[in-house]
C-alpha cells in the first residue's frame, strides 16, 4: 500500500524549518502589534477540516476526453489510502464521501475497519439517480432519462426514494451522520414537464426520506442551475433549495457548491441568508472562471473564498460552524492528490485571512457609515500573506510545511503506479 510517512514528513520539514520559524515569528509579531492573537489563528487553523469526495481521486474528464494519470485508486479502499495519504499532509482531511454506485462496498463493516485503521472516518454518502446503474436502477425496468424524484411515473420515484434509503442504511453502517441527494432532475425543453408538479414531486420524495433518517442525521440538498437539464434544473438556485429543506423537515440543510451558480451570484451574500434561516448545511468547494465546477478552489476567485470565510465567521460568532465541508471537483490536467493539497491549503489560507482581520474594528466602520475604513480593515485581512501560520498549523499536528513538495518528495505517485499499475482507472466523475 502506497503511503506518506511520517518519518519523510518530519525531515523535509526539518529542511525548511529554519526559514519557517523566522516567516512565523515575524508574521506573529506583526500580527500582535494589531490586535490578531497568531495562537487563535493557528489553533482556529488547526480546527478546520475539509471531507475529500471519492470521486475526486482519479482523473476527471469532460466530453472532450479523459487523460487517466496512473496509479488511481482501483476500489474504495484504495480511495481511503489515498485520503489517508492527503490527511498524513495537511492534517485536515480526516474523512472521505462515497458516492454510491460509484462506490459500492459488499462489506460495510470490513470498510469501516480498513478505514478506521487508518484513521479517516466517513463523512456524508451521496445518492446517484441520474444514470441508470444496476444498483440505483435495478433490473433495467425503470430509466432516470426523465428525471428520478420528479418523475411523472410513480414507480420510478419509488424506486429513486429505494435507493435513497439503501445509501442511508450503507451510511448509517459506515458511521456517516448525512445524505447528500444528487438531483439531476429537470427539463432539457420548453413545456417539456410542468415545473410546479416536478418540484412537488420532489418536494414530497425528500419529505419521505427525512422521515426515514436517525434523528442524529442531516439531510442535503444541493441546487445547480443548469447542467445536466439545461432547460430548467427543478432545484435550480438557493431559494427552491431552501423551499426544498423547508418541506423536507427540520433535519434538511442546503449544501452550497461554490460551482453551481449563475455568473456574478453573490455568493457570500447566499450564505449569509442562508445561515441566518438555519438552513445552510455545508459546502461543496471548487471554482470556475465560466460556467464549471471542476476547477481548483480559490484558483479563480480567492477573494470570493475570503469573503464567504468571513460570512461562515459571522455566522458562527467569530468561529466556524460545525457544517458539511467538503471539495468537490474534478481534476483533468493535474494529479488529482496535488490539486486536492492546493485546495485543502486554499481554504486553510482564506479562513485564515478572515480570521485576522479586526471584525470590532470592522463593525465599528459598518456603523458608522465609513466605507473607505470598512474596506481599508477588510482588505489588511485578505492581503496579508498568512501562509506561514497555516503551515505551522499543520506542522503541530504531524502535517507538512510545504504540501506538494513534500508530496512529491515521498514519490507517492510512484509508488501508486507500482502497486496499482499504469492504466489503474478510478470511478467517479
Ligand atoms: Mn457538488
Amino acid at each position: 500500500m502506497p503511503r506518506i510517512d511520517p518519518e519523510l514528513i518530519d525531515r523535509e520539514n526539518d529542511r525548511r524549518a529554519a526559514d519557517h520559524h523566522r516567516r512565523v515569528d515575524h508574521l506573529a509579531a506583526t500580527l500582535e502589534r494589531g490586535r490578531s492573537d497568531p495562537e487563535h489563528v493557528i489553533s482556529a487553523i488547526a480546527a478546520f477540516d475539509v471531507a475529500i469526495p471519492s470521486w475526486a481521486l482519479g482523473t476527471g474528464g469532460t466530453r472532450f476526453g479523459r487523460f487517466p494519470i496512473g496509479g488511481e485508486p482501483r476500489t474504495t479502499e484504495e480511495k481511503i489510502d489515498d485520503t489517508a495519504a492527503l490527511h498524513a499532509l495537511t492534517a485536515a482531511n480526516p474523512r472521505i464521501s462515497l458516492h454510491v454506485p460509484w462506490d459500492d462496498p459488499d462489506d460495510p463493516a470490513g470498510l469501516r475497519e480498513h478505514a478506521e485503521a487508518r484513521g479517516i472516518g466517513f463523512d456524508a454518502v451521496n445518492s446517484n439517480t441520474f444514470q441508470d446503474l444496476p444498483r440505483s436502477t435495478g433490473d433495467g425496468a425503470v430509466s432516470y432519462k426523465f428525471g428520478s424524484m420528479a418523475h411523472s411515473d410513480p414507480a420510478v420515484r419509488e424506486v429513486a426514494l429505494a435507493h435513497n434509503l439503501e445509501v442511508l442504511q450503507l451510511g448509517i453502517a459506515l458511521g456517516s451522520t448525512a445524505l447528500t441527494v444528487w438531483l439531476a432532475d429537470g427539463t432539457n425543453h420548453p413545456g417539456q414537464a410542468s415545473f410546479r408538479a416536478q418540484f412537488e414531486r420532489v418536494a414530497a420524495c425528500l419529505a419521505e426520506l427525512h422521515a426515514a433518517m436517525p434523528d442524529d442525521w442531516t439531510l442535503l440538498v444541493e441546487h445547480k442551475p443548469y447542467e445536466p437539464a439545461f432547460y430548467a434544473s427543478v432545484n435550480t438556485d438557493w431559494g427552491s433549495s431552501l423551499l426544498l429543506a423547508q418541506h423536507a423537515g427540520p433535519r434538511a440543510r442546503c449544501i452550497v457548491d461554490l460551482g453551481h451558480h449563475l455568473p456574478n451570484t453573490n455568493i457570500e451574500q447566499v450564505v449569509s441568508r442562508l445561515a441566518m434561516v438555519e438552513r445552510l448545511g455545508g459546502f461543496h468547494f471548487n471554482d470556475s472562471k465560466y460556467g464549471d465546477d471542476d476547477l481548483t478552489t480559490g484558483s479563480i476567485k480567492p477573494f470570493q473564498l475570503f469573503l464567504i470565510m468571513m460570512e461562515l465567521l459571522e455566522a458562527g460568532g467569530g468561529r466556524l460552524p460545525d457544517l458539511a465541508y467538503m471539495i468537490d471537483q474534478s481534476h483533468n490536467l493535474k494529479d488529482p492528490l496535488e490539486d486536492l493539497l492546493q485546495s485543502t491549503e486554499a481554504l486553510q489560507i482564506a479562513l485564515a485571512q478572515a480570521l485576522v482581520v479586526d471584525r470590532e474594528a470592522l463593525v465599528d466602520a459598518q456603523d458608522a457609515n465609513d466605507p473607505a475604513l470598512a474596506g481599508e480593515i477588510l482588505m489588511a485581512g485578505y492581503r496579508t500573506d498568512v501562509r506561514p501560520l497555516v503551515a505551522e498549523a499543520r506542522r503541530r499536528h504531524g502535517g507538512a510545511i510545504e504540501l506538494v513538495a513534500t508530496y512529491r518528495a515521498a514519490e507517492y505517485r510512484n509508488l501508486a503506479i507500482a502497486e496499482r499499475g499504469a492504466d489503474a482507472r478510478s470511478t467517479g466523475l
